[in-house]
């Protein structure tokens, strides 16, 4: 960050939130007390429920086209009305710094990429900085959304793992995922995952953000039982989301270097 700052780059990352949703808020306000803690020049946009999709299309292309802006993020999920696709499109690819964009998304895929999404991301770091090796194991990754699953499998492939997708039309989930050495359960659905399913050893990495009626936040994990037979295991909260957020700072500072005009 020191040496960005001698040669007058500032990181900065506008974040866009429409709507009210309180778990949004929550993600958000940590996005930006991290740029905060790294140094990163952060811009919330926070907008009404009731924006439409031409005024959300109008402030990502003020955005693109300012040169002090790094990166952009608008967070997801949209109220309703508003059309996600169109909103990740527009954002320019350079800026994309979730990594959602098709022509992102393709990098990924052929393994030459400049942004990584977050989550994923985040994942592999976990896994790494935990010395764990995924070349030649088996992994299984539960959901297969555009913002995790998919990524997640391509990462796990690129590091040479073994990679089964598993989804909600999975003839026999257990089956499937009692063979995993690494899992990675990313389908928002509450305690999916139980010990019974997990070979001993296995990895098991919580991607699941679920928040109960009663307010308590719980992953795709139930941890009390998988923690017994897990050689390695994430808890919720503590464990991935911290993890995107940093991952998140890291994309930032990749695109002022991206994007710096000198
Ligand atoms: N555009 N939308 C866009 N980019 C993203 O990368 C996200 N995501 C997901 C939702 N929508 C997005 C996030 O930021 C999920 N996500 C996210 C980010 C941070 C945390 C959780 C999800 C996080 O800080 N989790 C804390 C607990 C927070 C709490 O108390 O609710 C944790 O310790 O896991």
């Amino acid at each position: 960050m020191e040496n960005l700052k001698k040669d007058g780059i500032i990181p900065s990352l506008a974040v866009i939130i429409v709507g009210d949703d309180p778990a949004s808020k929550i993600y958000v306000k940590n996005k930006k007390l991290a740029c905060e803690y790294c140094g990163i020049k952060s811009l919330e946009y926070a907008l009404p429920a009731e924006t439409s999709q031409e005024e959300l299309l109008a402030l990502i292309d003020k955005l693109n086209n300012d040169n002090s802006v790094s990166g952009i993020l608008c967070q997801l999920p949209l109220p309703k009305g508003l059309d996600e696709e169109a909103v990740i499109n527009a954002i320019s690819p350079k800026k994309d710094v979730d990594a959602f964009h098709p022509v992102n998304v393709g990098k990924i895929m052929v393994g030459n990429f400049d942004f990584l999404p977050c989550t994923p991301a985040g994942v592999m770091e976990l896994i790494a900085l935990s010395g764990i090796e995924v070349k030649g194991k088996k992994c299984a990754v539960i959901g297969r959304s555009n913002i995790v699953g998919k990524p997640m499998s391509m990462l796990l492939l690129h590091q040479h793992g073994t990679v089964t997708i598993c989804h909600s039309k999975t003839a026999d989930l257990k089956a499937e995922v009692s063979q995993a050495d690494i899992v990675v359960a990313a389908v928002g659905v509450p305690e999916l995952i139980t010990g019974d399913m997990i070979k001993e050893g296995a990895v098991v990495i919580d991607v699941g953000m679920n928040r109960l009626p009663d307010g308590k936040l719980t992953g795709d994990v139930e941890y009390e039982s998988c923690v017994v037979r897990a050689s390695a295991i994430t808890p919720v909260p503590g464990g991935v989301g911290p993890m995107t957020i940093a991952m998140l700072m890291k994309n930032t500072v990749k695109a002022a270097l991206l994007n710096k005009t000198k």
